[in-house]
């Protein structure tokens, strides 16, 4: 039984509620260049395009719902003794919808934006712009979304450490494993001694460091796999 679970989430736990992964086939960097959307270069480069890029993603996540897996997991933190800590690599917001409390969102959330000039975040669910003011500081101009592109500092690293050094079971879905530093926790996990297991459609990028693993769409097999953990007794 664990005495100290940390889930990491990504891409693949969304997307049978309707949000695009990134590196499927159908995925959005399919179709859009990360470096133009993604980066700060491309922000700095292009902002009218980020803005416009982030403005529709903003917009579908509001027209989706949680599915059966985000809603496993809310309850495995329920009713679950353990100490536990939820990773998501997503910036929508399924998983609190869903009932999830203990959450970190290390690449950032679409309903918040970022105030270049002073640094405020703040809540943000309409549009975006170049014309956008800062609610805290009024400076227009310095609006961006409050997420993690490439090249920039994860969100809450030191918590995340902490979790991963103290954990003993430790549980990957939806994820490629392609980015760092998320696709390395697996690793970390491991060396503290947890049990690691892989919940994803197939085998991701880092398979090879699970010790289980359970493939098929994230409806199916996180429910299943949190009715076995919480029937064990946790
Ligand atoms: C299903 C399913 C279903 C489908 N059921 N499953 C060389 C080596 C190592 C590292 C680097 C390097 N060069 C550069 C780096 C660092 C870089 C990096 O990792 N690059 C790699 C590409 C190599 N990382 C960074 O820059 C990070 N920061 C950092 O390292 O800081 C330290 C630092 C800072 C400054 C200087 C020096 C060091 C930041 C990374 C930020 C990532 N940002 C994005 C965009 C966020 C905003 C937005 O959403 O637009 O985050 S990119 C994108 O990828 C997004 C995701 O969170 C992230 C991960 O993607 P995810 O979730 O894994 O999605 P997919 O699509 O890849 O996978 C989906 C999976 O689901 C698949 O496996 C499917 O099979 C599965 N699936 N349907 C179950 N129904």
């Amino acid at each position: 039984m664990p005495s100290s679970i940390v889930i990491l989430t990504g891409a693949g736990i969304s997307a049978e509620s309707g949000i695009s992964t990134f590196r499927d086939p159908d995925g959005i960097w399919a179709t859009v260049d990360y470096r133009e959307v993604a980066t700060p270069e491309g922000f700095a480069a292009n902002p009218a395009k980020v803005h416009a890029f982030y403005n529709w993603r903003r917009r579908n996540v509001l027209t989706v719902e949680p599915n059966a897996a985000h809603r496993a997991l809310a309850r495995l933190e329920r009713e679950c003794p353990a100490t536990f800590l939820l990773v998501t690599q997503n910036v929508d917001s399924l998983h609190e919808r869903a009932g999830s409390q203990k959450l970190i969102h290390m690449h950032g959330q679409h309903d918040q934006a970022l105030c270049t000039a002073c640094g405020m975040r703040s809540a943000w669910n309409g549009e975006m712009s170049l014309a956008s003011t800062c609610p805290s500081c009024a400076a227009a101009g310095h609006m961006r979304p409050d997420v993690v592109w490439f090249g920039e500092m994860p969100y809450q690293m030191d918590r995340i450490q902490r979790a991963l050094a103290g954990c003993d079971l430790f549980v990957s879905i939806g994820t490629s494993g392609n980015v760092y530093p998320a696709a390395g926790f697996v690793r970390q996990a491991r060396q503290a001694g947890a049990r690691t297991v892989e919940l994803n459609l197939e085998p991701s990028e880092g398979a090879r460091h699970f010790d289980d693993a359970d493939h098929g769409p994230a409806t199916q097999v996180v429910p299943r796999f949190v009715d076995r953990l919480l029937a064990a007794g946790g």
